[in-house]
């Protein structure tokens, strides 16, 4: 029997790592994508031929179950959010509505149009905030210190509340950073990298920076889909911390990557208050314990791997780049 998965957020990085891996296991692949007036389907433009995309919105509930009525999924990912921090402290309101009430749409339409759908959440580490204890596990009391990281913990708690309260296959994947030459260029690991390809090729002079002290557990978008999908293929649903246990500061990501392109960061980079956050995640470092020894989970790209694998992707795509406006001004 052929497996049907449907993506919510398949335009995003997550969603497009997960919409190959997906395939390569044999599935068929659908993917909700809200109407924009410009299509934003770059990161699945390889994939484009193999997946069904369907219009739809977190915000319409109708849309949600007339598209899982339409598809019907054994399988079903709930990526799409409003993911950049920052933005959440601008836009608390509709981060609330995208990323916390958002799945509670998605559950209830798989409630009303069946109820046997397996259903991931995107949860994430950013709930863990002002962490109460190192490292985070499953366990570890939530402290989120962001409209955005509120909202997760909201998404993450109606997750287990529709688990426990109606029998629904619904797991939780607790996902701390995970990066990748598909990531947003707002996020500072793809600024960093972006930033150390420009400079390196004469496009760029600066890079603007703001918490340098800020501590993440970085691991590779690739490697955590697979997470996600083996959470749905267990005998009973669970929450899942998904981490490498390796943290690292921003100012070692850029130090990595300035070097891996032969700089000196300390000339290039610059700090701007403007990318402070009213209330920063200063340090997080996962214990992913129970996704080694239930999932048989391990990360395999180490974080020098990361950074060399971001900056080597930028240096051709900007190479690229400048090629082509040579040749366009030829
Ligand atoms: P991303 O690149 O920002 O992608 C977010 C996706 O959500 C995009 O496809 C976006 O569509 C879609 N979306 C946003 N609002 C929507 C709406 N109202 N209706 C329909 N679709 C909407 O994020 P990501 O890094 O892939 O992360 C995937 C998920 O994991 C997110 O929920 C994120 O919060 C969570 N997470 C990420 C990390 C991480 O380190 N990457 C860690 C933990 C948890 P458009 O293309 O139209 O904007
Ligand atoms: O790359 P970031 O913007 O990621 P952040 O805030 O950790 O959120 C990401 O990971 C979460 C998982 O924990 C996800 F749930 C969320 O959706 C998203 O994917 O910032 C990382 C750190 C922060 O402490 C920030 O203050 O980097 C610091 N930073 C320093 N300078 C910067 C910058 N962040 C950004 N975006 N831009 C800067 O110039």
């Amino acid at each position: 029997m052929t497996k049907r998965a449907l993506i919510t957020g398949i335009t995003g990085q997550d969603g497009s790592y997960l919409a190959k891996f997906l395939l390569e296991k044999d599935y068929e692949v659908h993917g909700m994508v809200r109407r924009a007036s410009t299509e934003n389907f770059e990161r699945i433009a390889d994939l484009r031929d193999r997946v069904q995309l369907h219009q739809a919105d977190l915000l319409d509930q109708l849309s949600l179950v007339r598209l899982i009525d339409r598809v019907r999924p054994h399988e079903l990912y709930n990526l799409a959010a409003m993911s950049f921090v920052p933005t959440s402290f601008e836009q608390p309101l509709l981060t609330g509505e995208f990323t916390g009430l958002g799945v509670t749409r998605v559950l209830e339409a798989i409630r009303q149009v069946d109820p046997k759908i397996r259903f991931y959440q995107a949860s994430s580490s950013e709930m863990f905030g002002s962490v109460r204890e190192e490292p985070q596990t499953e366990n570890t009391p939530f402290y989120p210190r962001s409209p955005y990281g509120v909202a997760k913990v909201y998404g993450h708690w109606i997750t287990v509340n529709y688990r426990e309260g109606f029998d629904i296959f619904a797991c939780s994947g607790i996902l701390f950073n995970h990066e990748s030459p598909l990531r947003g260029k707002e996020f500072v690991t793809r600024k960093i990298s972006d930033a150390a390809a420009r400079i390196k090729l004469g496009v760029q002079d600066k890079l603007y920076l703001g918490n340098l002290d800020a501590q993440r557990d970085w691991g590779f978008a690739g490697d955590y889909v697979r997470a996600m999908w083996l959470m749905l293929q267990q005998d009973k649903p669970d929450d899942y911390v998904v981490a490498t246990g390796e943290k690292h500061s921003v100012r070692q990501f850029v130090e990595l990557a300035f070097q891996h392109v032969g700089l000196d960061w300390k000339k290039y980079v610059e700090i701007d208050p403007a990318f402070y956050r009213p209330a920063d995640v200063h340090t997080l470092c996962g214990d992913a314990s129970r996704a080694h020894r239930e999932l048989g989970w391990k990360p395999e790209v180490t974080f020098p791997e990361l950074v060399r694998m971001m900056v080597d992707a930028d240096l051709k795509r900007v190479e690229k780049e400048i090629a082509d406006e040579d040749a366009a001004t030829r």
